[in-house]
């Protein structure tokens, strides 16, 4: 009797406890993990132009020209200054960063990233 009431009460609290665990092991895979973009500059143009990043991440900026480079918010706000040859650059992206950018040596070059919450 005394046996049956006990594991009566305990199977419902492991049971919880395991979907809390899993839970938690299932959030860890989510977006809250922080992931690392790359960005390639090759013939005057940054590829991929357009990125979707979450707060947190780090955007890597690569020169595979041979010309230096920058990689400048358009509206100022952040700077990498000069980007020699086979040079990078890093930022982590904040939830208010802007996200578009140009080089300012050649101002056709534009891309873009995304903040996605
Ligand atoms: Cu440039």
């Amino acid at each position: 009797m005394h046996r049956q009431r006990r594991s009566a009460i305990v199977a419902p609290a492991l049971a919880a406890l395991a979907i809390a665990v899993f839970s938690n092991m299932a959030d860890a895979a989510d977006n809250s993990t922080p992931r690392r973009h790359v960005v390639e500059i090759q013939k005057l143009k940054f590829v991929p132009a357009m990125l979707e990043v979450s707060p947190g991440d780090t955007i890597v900026w690569v020169n595979r020209d041979i010309v230096p480079h920058t990689i400048t918010a358009t509206d100022k706000s952040w700077d990498s200054k000069i980007i020699k040859k086979a040079g990078e650059w890093q930022m982590e992206v904040q939830g208010d960063t802007p996200g578009s950018y140009l080089c300012r040596f050649h101002p056709v070059m534009k891309a873009r990233f995304t903040i996605v919450q």
